[in-house]
């Protein structure tokens, strides 16, 4: 018998779907179309196990769906722009262009090598320029919407390098490189409007059933809708009103003090001329410094300084003292709150530290005695209204209510809705990401690059520096160009985008990678979008999902593309451990797939993943479980082999003779695996217990050529085929090496896959009459097919048969199937 060498069979079936362009899709009007994509990875080097197991899990749905008759679109491609390309440069001197090709040379390798069946024709590399020009179409479409603009905002800065700071380099507060601090500095930076969309991101997460339920609840917090009052509360002395967002409007007629983010406008306003002056610009400053995720953080100390000024309530004329404190954000709602200690535990805190009055209107709804001396922490909940004029005795709800309509009426207020989700910030002072298409003339002004311009390419040749910045703001061929307006003298745009952007619409590129004329062809995307499965990691279900539907909501209304929403189904793929920790470097626990190519064949590595656990789910990496998937493909190899020549090279029929009790057993078999199998993977992912299934029909199928002296020839092809068949998607290199040994021509990648027959799987009872040395000792009821083995142990439980068996040593056993069981006991 041939051996079982993996090594040698899959370089051959790789090569021959590499050269026959095997997994080339093209449309098709006679058959559904499915698309499924797995997140394009970022090429830093080599494929790790997180790769495989994405990569295993779409390509077993990709070639099931197609065995289904489905026209599938299973594409591949490089999310290539991003730092660390950069830090190479810097560190080794290696040209982030370079280095890019190199690593995704080294993956897509990698890639063949776990035979994935990817149309490669449709590969996408987001930092080539025939991608990027795109990419800059696109944010020029989104210009002449009026959804880029460039506004000052503040960037994390590091002063020791002299350098912006992506979010992701700033650890706790400090910059990733050299340790200082990070502070907030004002640029001038490009923004998307996302919030233009915010509502629609979150209505819209209704049409999204095929996702799980806890990637929606992310993204609906990210967006983070809040309904509420928006109230004007007059200053002594000034014209201005300072402008608050609440959520509980029903306790105005609690508030003690007025707190105003560092950074409002009014500040400067409210202090001119009082003795605190000088004081409150110290406080401001040194607010300013801090970054604005760690004024966030619970841990903080509330502080804040009197500014001299005093607001007054618009519903009972008290007069109330303003301050200005760190913990409130210019960036969230109107970036003024109404402090009501006795009713919001931040400003419980900060009125305590300053001596603010605490003032109780609303009591729990149990009417306990609630009283401000008494209290040692906010009451935040709901309750009845106290101490409100004409609104106590309300309930919370409806007094939110009625105070809202009457500010609305009398014109200090009105119902408001804020959103926690932020404009998105794109510019990157970076070399490696696609141009920003601005031109800036001392002149005209601002323009966008013409279209007939782009791409804005990268040149090649540039200086990187140590402390980082971008290099292309040094490059005079990059940075001077002529004005499309005046002709005159201009300067380009130096930051590059955001590579979240090029993530946002590469599905898009997929299905016309060559065309010419646009980012897509519309024909092509209807016919393809949406995609139907995606797959990828819990850490991209916020910004990359919620920048991709905005995308395809901004294309959707543009006229470009018909779909809403970019993925209906979502898989989030779970870790992969090794004993009970994620497999990473600094653990050095790591496996790779080229060890496991290497040791066992890819094969091997795809089914271990996917029989590891269900792919929503841990994976704990387990050598001997891939050994036990090594050894299970190894008896499948050796079942084929040993049995095959009862059919080889013969004609064989199936028969239509009647079916012996151990052939319906068989028969039985099949298509109780097959059913699994089927429901397993199409209903529910279970590719685990798919696994277990065909592994049970393996046993059977060896419980059947052990048992029977000759088996039937037709039959046995016939399991086989579907045997092969069914663990095809899995194993895809041997299960096409077995079915050409079974005799069959045509690639098993091409055959469609079968429905199982109910009638196979309904089981018969039949009686066996049960002897004892020639003498009937009882009957038993049990399935038709029911072999030797399992009958004898059914009859030591029938309790009047058990006695004759007791004493004795079973030195025979004849059966008549469905019949007779007759024992010699001695
Ligand atoms: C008065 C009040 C009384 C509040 C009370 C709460 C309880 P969500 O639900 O997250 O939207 N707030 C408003 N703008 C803020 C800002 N820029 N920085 C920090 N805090 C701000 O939260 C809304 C509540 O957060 C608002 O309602 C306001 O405090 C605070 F018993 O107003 B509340
Ligand atoms: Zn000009």
């Amino acid at each position: 018998m041939q051996k079982y060498n993996p090594g040698e069979i899959e370089q051959k079936w790789q090569n021959y779907w590499q050269k026959s362009n095997f997994f080339k899709s093209s449309e098709d009007k006679n058959r559904k179309k499915f698309y499924c994509l797995e997140m394009f990875p970022y090429p830093s080097g080599k494929l790790h196990m997180g790769h495989m197991r994405v990569y295993s899990i779409g390509d077993v749905l990709a070639r099931f769906l197609t065995m289904r008759g489905y026209n599938v679109l299973h594409p591949m491609g490089w999310d290539a722009f991003g730092l660390p390309a950069e830090n190479a440069a810097i560190e080794r001197g290696v040209h982030p262009s370079d280095w890019t090709s190199s690593n995704i040379e080294e993956m897509k390798k990698q890639q063949k090598a776990l035979g994935l069946s990817y149309d490669w024709e449709r590969e996408v590399t987001t930092c080539d320029s025939d991608y990027y020009r795109w990419s800059q179409w696109l944010f020029l479409l989104l210009y002449r919407q009026g959804l880029a603009y460039r506004k000052k905002a503040s960037v994390n800065w590091c002063s020791d390098c002299q350098t912006v700071l992506a979010n992701e380099q700033v650890e706790d507060g400090a910059c990733w490189r050299c340790g200082s601090s990070v502070t907030d500095r004002d640029l001038e930076q490009w923004f998307l409007k996302i919030t233009a969309y915010a509502d629609r991101l979150l209505e819209d997460l209704n049409l999204l059933d095929g996702w799980p339920e806890r990637v929606k609840t992310m993204q609906q917090n990210w967006i983070g809708r809040s309904e509420g009052t928006e109230i004007q509360f007059p200053i002594r002395g000034l014209k201005e009103k300072i402008s608050v967002f609440t959520t509980r409007a029903d306790t105005v007629f609690g508030v003690t003090s007025m707190i105003l983010a560092p950074e409002h406008p009014l500040v400067e306003k409210i202090i001119r001329g009082s003795s605190t002056q000088e004081q409150v610009r110290n406080f401001v400053e040194s607010v300013k410094g801090l970054n604005e995720r760690s004024r966030t953080t619970t841990e903080i100390e509330k502080e804040g300084v009197f500014t001299g000024g005093w607001a007054i309530n618009p519903l009972n004329g008290s007069e109330i003292p303003i301050l200005v404190g760190n913990y409130v954000l210019m960036t969230y709602g109107t970036g003024a709150v109404m402090g009501v200690p006795a009713h919001d535990q931040r400003d419980f805190l900060f009125a305590s530290k300053y001596d603010l009055p605490v003032k109780v209107v609303v009591l729990p709804a149990d009417n306990k005695k609630l009283t401000a001396e008494s209290m040692t922490e906010a009451f935040e909940e709901y309750g009845i209204l106290v101490n409100s004029g004409n609104f106590s005795g309300m309930s919370s709800k409806e007094a939110i209510q009625k105070i809202t309509s009457y500010l609305k009426d009398t014109g200090q207020g009105d119902s408001q809705i804020t959103y926690r989700l932020r404009d998105w910030l794109i510019s990157r002072q970076r070399y490696w990401g696609a141009p920003i298409p601005i031109i800036y003339c001392e002149k005209c002004g601002v323009l966008p690059v013409p279209e007939e311009q782009l791409p804005v390419e990268l040149p090649y040749d540039v200086q990187f520096k140590e402390g980082g910045g971008s290099p292309l703001a040094e490059h005079k061929g990059f940075l001077e160009t002529s004005c499309p307006a005046c002709g005159g003298a201009a300067r380009r745009e130096t930051d590059t985008m955001d590579t979240f952007i090029c993530s946002s619409w590469y599905f898009l590129r997929y299905c016309s990678p060559d065309y010419q004329e646009a980012p897509f062809a519309g024909k092509d995307v209807d016919s393809w979008m949406p995609v139907d499965q995606y797959i990828g990691g819990i850490e991209h279900a916020i910004l990359h999902l919620l920048y991709a539907r905005f995308f395809t909501k901004v294309l959707y209304d543009a006229g470009l593309l018909g779909a809403k929403e970019p993925f209906t189904h979502l898989l989030a793929q779970g870790m992969v451990n090794k004993d009970g920790v994620k497999m990473s470097k600094s653990k050095g626990n790591v496996v790779t797939p080229d060890e496991i190519i290497e040791k066992y064949g890819a094969d091997t590595g795809r089914l271990f993943i996917l029989f590891a656990s269900p792919p929503e789910k841990a994976l704990d990496w387990n050598d001997q479980g891939v050994e036990g998937c090594y050894r299970f493909l190894k008896r499948v190899w050796r079942l084929v082999h040993d049995y095959s020549y009862l059919f080889e090279g013969k004609q064989v029929e199936s028969s239509s003779k009647k079916q012996e009790p151990l052939e319906k057993k068989l028969i039985f078999a099949v298509h109780a695996a097959l059913k699994k199998v089927t429901e397993d993977i199409e209903k529910r992912f279970n590719f685990n217990t798919a696994i277990s299934a065909i592994m049970e029909l393996v046993n059977s199928l060896y419980a059947y050529v052990n048992e029977k002296d000759k088996p039937e020839p037709s039959l046995l092809k016939e399991s086989f085929k579907q045997l092969l068949l069914m663990l095809a998607p899995f194993a895809p290199h041997m299960t096409e090496e077995l079915w050409q040994k079974i005799g069959e021509k045509t690639s098993i990648h091409l055959m469609p896959w079968s429905e199982h027959d109910p009638s196979a799987l309904e089981v018969t009872e039949v009686e066996v009459v049960v002897q004892v040395n020639g003498k009937v000792r009882g009957r038993i009821n049990v399935p038709a097919g029911t072999m030797a083995k399992e009958l004898l142990s059914l009859a030591r439980q029938e309790g009047k048969i058990q006695k004759y068996l007791e004493n004795g040593e079973i030195r025979k056993i004849i059966t008549v199937p469905d019949k007779l069981l007759n024992l010699v006991v001695s």
